[in-house]
């Protein structure tokens, strides 16, 4: 087994009825024991005029390889998370592999750890619910660094998971 850390992202009207049907969803994962869910958070979307998101962090672990896991969480986005108000309309559940253990994955489907999540605020401060801040990260450096570059200014944070 593995730990792995999944990014769980939505814009929808109601993103957090779209992240607990995910959370449902990872909780039945193949091959994969459910290991927690950091409180919800919401925040201004990075990309200018979209709706603003709702964020969290889950925790599993998994016999799943990378692939297998990336192939699972896309099929999850596309059972749940698209809005059928308009043909091809927007996806608007995001599921992303943050962390798979201490692994480094470089391959054209999947980055790991995921690119940008150093410097988000809205992954950063979930994950710390669920890590010590002296977690290292396969860089170096520790999420109370990155936890100290990264304001939590613009966060919201909603009431901890039941
Ligand atoms: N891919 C590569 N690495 C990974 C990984 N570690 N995990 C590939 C998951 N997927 C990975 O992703 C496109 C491709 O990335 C996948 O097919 C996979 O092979 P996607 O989720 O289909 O597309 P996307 O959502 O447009 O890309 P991405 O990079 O997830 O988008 P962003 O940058 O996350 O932008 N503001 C707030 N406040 N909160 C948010 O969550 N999210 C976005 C989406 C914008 N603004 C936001 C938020
Ligand atoms: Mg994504």
């Amino acid at each position: 087994m593995t730990r792995v850390f999944i990014g769980l992202g939505s814009n929808l009207a109601d993103p957090a009825a779209q992240l607990a049907s995910a959370v449902q969803a990872l909780k039945q994962l193949p091959g994969s024991r459910w290991a927690g869910l950091s409180s919800l958070y919401t925040s201004d979307s990075i990309l200018a005029g979209q709706p603003r998101y709702t964020n969290a962090v889950a925790a599993l672990d998994t016999e799943l390889a990378p692939l297998a896991l990336l192939d699972a969480l896309q099929a999850i986005e596309n059972a749940q998370g698209r809005v059928r108000t308009e043909r091809w309309g927007p996806r608007t559940l995001d599921l992303d592999i943050l962390l798979y253990g201490d692994q480094v994955i470089d391959e054209p489907r999947l980055h790991v750890p995921h690119r940008e999540m150093q410097a988000r605020a809205f992954v950063l401060y979930p994950l710390a619910e669920l890590v010590p801040e002296a977690f290292v990260f396969s860089d170096g450096r520790t999420l109370r660094a990155l936890l100290q570059a990264c304001p939590f200014t613009g966060l919201e944070r909603l009431a901890a998971p039941r």
